[in-house]
């Protein structure tokens, strides 16, 4: 992983200096192609607009972050500095920078000025005269400057509005407010004043219960001068019918305008020619068909390799060259099927493809920062690669972020994540005007047309728990939004919803991609029935668990065909924390720890399930250690609930992979990328094949559940110990070939059979699972709570051995070690496995690597195991 680490560092410095070298203000001389392209990413400089100091600006970025870098303000992620940043929100700042055009180049025919996106209300001005407006940061923008330009040097200036003021002035003329509940209005001096809704921006902006409220504005994607002679590639949507014999491809190429003359179309697959097509003169569009035979499938990470090919589309007029489109396309099939069950009480709901049923592991994702243009590309290749590492297959793109960045879904296509794509919607609801709707709609256009050919597509949903918290039709559904409104503004408000939600958005889905599958709201029952914690069809959020109090054991309890969401907080690691914090902060309820953490009843859970299960240690660094296993374990025991369930359960997405700052929150890894224990279990649990053990007052079972075929038959070993490692029971067993998607019992017994006389917090159950000499899986058991376990007090041997820059650490011990935990002070550390458990007398070992290729040095390591935490050891 390291070397290819390397690799992409490399790939990435590389590309860097080549946006280096081209964004330069000169145009990008490509000889042989007619379109240019100019990148205007430099010599910017900004200002407030009611004052007069310009000073340096990046782009893309945003008026945050270029105020820090001029010294302006203090890091808003830093304690409470949140709350000192407040005002940039409520006045207008102006982007302005200069460009260089020859001669030569104004004879084009076209001239653009485009914007990947502005966020979010920009004016915009050529040589200072108006080329048009802007209002949605979900979409790109172009704008004709032809008229406006002029050789030599010319001027681009942005001004860009405050978001807060132009939804003021919308929720004034709205005439009522609208449900928002994550939006953060008196964090940011509004009282009740919510404004989030009627601006096309990432939601989570305005505040979420796991991140600050600093609503940006900022040029915070690529911004180009596009020049072309007669035409130029628009889109292109690549359509299949795949099949492992062969797969028939069409390829439509829109233009940028119907072409006068016939054009001709060349399509290329890793290098070679694959069709070549002339379009009839006045076409807009043109179709290509070609079949690869016997094609190397796309799969998701665990079931095969994701194979991509290179596609290029050429266009021509005559001998001349005048765009060339390039993408990676994957050739799969990937279907939702909902088939209803034999009793017709319920139907299925799992992702097909190829058509071969696939069980979706992973987790929520969203935004990796407030600040999404300093996002930098490693930060993606480290999060898209722990997903991977954590044995994952699926991604859910939420709808309070953004529609991420090219670079997120090149990533997940190379290494075979699924994506289910959230419509950027959550939990709130929205206007329906003709201007709102018209917005949405090409913003809808925008990104499907962008993100469609993505291998790793695979569904389209309209929102986050929109349907579920209006609960249309249902007085005792739902969040209690609807009883707040007169009969009317509720019909009116649904009506809006219908409108987006159940028209406009499968329309767009529908007329622009390849049939892909969209699913109107996340959770929903389907078939127009409002989820819930019973419902057998459709998608399901639990939240039994930490919102509701539900006790951990109901993740056994309450299970959907598919889990979308369900999670539990912990915090960062005392390392992270540190970084935002000073020793007086060390405390969960001080002013600066509480306000880095924004779900109002996220301390009290967390201190709730912490005392049911484990010992809570009054030591701040203890407890966040323990917080973090209390997370990891009620979540492990969420996915093998819900992988025990195959094939009436095919997923299992917990809330949520990552942080967009430092905060208290449900995320697997925090805000600097460090895995929490929590992604170490989710790498262990979502193994292919997994144990699963159980047990009652009666009864203890082994499971194996697993997402693949095991031909041969393997070999199952249970073995009950004590925590000196004297083996009370030892049992071996063959097992016969397992079937993929589905859950076999391979042991049972009765629990009185097998710990006899032990006591129960003496004691653990370690199972093996071998195939073919080869460990497929272990487990270990333990028989009461961990706050119960009388676990001894360890004599721990460390041996630390270099190879090369990484650290192999050696761990055994004389008697048991619960969940010893490595800290590495070094940044950018990576841990082959964390957080485990040690049995007496063996020896785990355990690589320590660095993503920087930085020599890890044993100096740099802490440890800590649960025994350091507990008053209570008894031995
Ligand atoms: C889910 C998400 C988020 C929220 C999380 C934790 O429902 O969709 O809106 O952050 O719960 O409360």
């Amino acid at each position: 992983m390291n070397k290819y680490y390397q690799l992409q560092l490399i790939a990435g410095i590389l590309s860097m200096s080549l946006i280096f070298l081209t964004s330069c203000h000169k145009v990008n001389q490509n000889q042989k192609m007619n379109k240019q392209t100019i990148s205007l990413l430099d010599h910017w400089e900004f200002k407030q607009v009611e004052k007069s100091e310009w000073m340096k600006a990046e782009v893309p970025g945003t008026v945050h972050t270029d105020l820090m870098n001029n010294g302006k303000i203090e890091d808003p992620y830093y304690r409470m500095n949140e709350r000192e940043v407040q005002w940039i929100d409520k006045v207008d700042w102006e982007y302005k920078t200069a460009f260089n055009i020859e001669q030569s180049s104004l004879n084009n025919q076209h001239i653009n000025l485009h914007f990947d996106g502005i966020d979010t209300y920009g004016i915009v001005y050529i040589n200072d005269q108006k080329v048009g407006e802007t209002d949605n940061m979900f979409r790109e923008w172009d704008f004709d400057i032809k008229p406006f330009i002029k050789e030599g040097q010319n001027t681009l200036r942005v001004v860009l509005e405050s978001p807060i003021q132009k939804g003021l002035v919308e929720l004034e003329k709205h005439g009522y407010g609208l449900p928002a509940v994550n939006d953060q209005s008196e964090i940011g001096e509004l009282g009740d004043k919510q404004v989030s809704i009627f601006t096309r921006k990432a939601g989570y902006h305005y505040g979420w219960d796991w991140g600050p409220r600093l609503v940006t504005s900022g040029i915070w994607r690529d911004v180009t001068v596009q020049l072309w002679d007669n035409n130029k590639i628009d889109n292109v949507l690549v359509h299949q019918n795949t099949n492992q014999e062969k797969a028939d491809l069409t390829i439509t190429t829109a233009l940028d305008q119907p072409s006068k003359k016939a054009l001709k179309v060349v399509a290329k697959i890793d290098g070679k020619v694959v069709n070549e097509t002339t379009s009839e003169a006045n076409a807009t569009s043109i179709s290509q068909q070609f079949t690869i035979e016997n094609p190397e499938l796309w799969w998701p990470a665990n079931l095969g390799d994701p194979h991509l090919y290179q596609l290029e589309i050429e266009l021509y007029e005559d001998a001349e060259l005048l765009d060339i489109h390039k993408e990676r396309i994957g050739l799969r099939t990937i279907k939702v099927v909902q088939k209803p069950d034999e009793d017709g009480n319920g139907k299925s709901f799992y992702f097909e493809v190829n058509g071969r049923p696939v069980f979706a592991k992973g987790a929520n994702y969203i935004p990796n920062d407030l600040f999404l243009p300093r996002v930098s590309d490693s930060t993606y290749h480290h999060m898209i690669q722990s997903t991977l590492d954590a044995n994952m297959n699926m991604l859910r793109v939420w709808g309070g972020g953004i529609y991420e960045n090219d670079i997120f879904y090149d990533l997940c296509d190379e290494k075979g994540i699924l994506v289910w794509q959230d419509f950027m919607f959550a939990c709130s609801m929205y206007p329906g005007d003709k201007a709102f709707l018209e917005s949405v709609k090409q913003e809808a256009i925008d990104n499907v047309k962008r993100l469609r050919n993505h291998a790793s597509i695979a569904l389209w949903c309209g929102n986050n728990e929109m349907e579920m918290a209006w609960a249309p039709g249902r007085e005792d559904m739902g969040w209690g939004w609807k009883q707040q409104y007169t009969p009317v503004q509720r019909k009116d408000i649904w009506r809006d919803y219908e409108k987006v939600f159940h028209e406009l958005l499968p329309e767009v889905v529908t007329e622009y991609t390849d049939d892909q599958f969209y699913w109107r709201s996340s959770p929903t029952g389907g078939d127009g029935e409002i989820a819930h914690y019973e419902h057998r069809s459709g998608d399901m959020h639990y939240w039994g668990v930490w919102h509701g109090e539900h006790p951990f054991s109901d993740f056994r309890k309450y299970i959907g065909r598919f889990m979308s969401e369900y999670g539990f907080q912990s915090f960062p690691e005392f390392k992270s924390v540190k970084k935002y914090t000073i020793p007086e902060d060390y405390d969960i309820e001080s002013e600066v720890m509480a306000s880095h953490q924004r779900s109002g009843i996220g301390n009290l859970r967390i201190k709730k399930y912490m005392e049911d299960h484990y010992q809570v240690p009054t030591d701040f660094e203890d407890f966040l250690y323990v917080g973090q296993l209390l997370q990891a374990e009620s979540i492990y025991s969420a996915i093998q609930a819900h992988r025990e369930k195959m094939p009436y359960c095919m997923g299992s997405l917990y809330w949520q992979l990552n942080d967009c700052w430092p905060v208290a929150s449900w995320s697997s890894m925090d805000f600097y990328g460090e895995w929490k224990a929590l992604q170490y279990f989710a790498k262990d649990v979502n193994k292919n094949t997994s144990l699963i053990v159980n047990h009652d007052d009666k009864k203890l079972s082994v499971r194996i559940a697993s997402d693949i075929d095991i031909k041969d038959e393997s070999e199952l070993n249970i073995k009950l110990m004590n925590f000196e490692g004297k083996v009370l029971f030892d049992i071996s067993k063959e097992i016969q070939p397992i079937e993929a998607n589905m859950t076999a019992e391979v042991f049972s017994n009765k629990i009185g059979e097998i710990i006899k006389q032990s006591k129960s917090d003496e004691i653990l159950l370690v199972t093996t699972l071998k195939n073919k000499e080869e460990v497929v899986d272990t487990d270990y058991h333990y028989f009461v709570l961990q706050k119960e376990l009388s676990l001894p007090q360890p004599e721990l041997e460390y041996t630390f051995t270099e190879k090369g820059n990484d650290l192999l650490v050696t761990v055994s011990s004389d008697q048991l070690v619960k969940n010893l935990f490595i800290e590495v002070n070094q940044e950018q550390a990576e841990l082959t496995d964390n957080y485990f458990d040690v049995l007496p007398h063996q020896k785990v070992e355990v690589l320590i690597s660095s993503r920087k290729n930085e020599k890890i040095s044993k100096n740099n390591l802490r440890f800590k195991h649960l025994q350091q935490t507990m008053v209570e050891v008894v031995k």
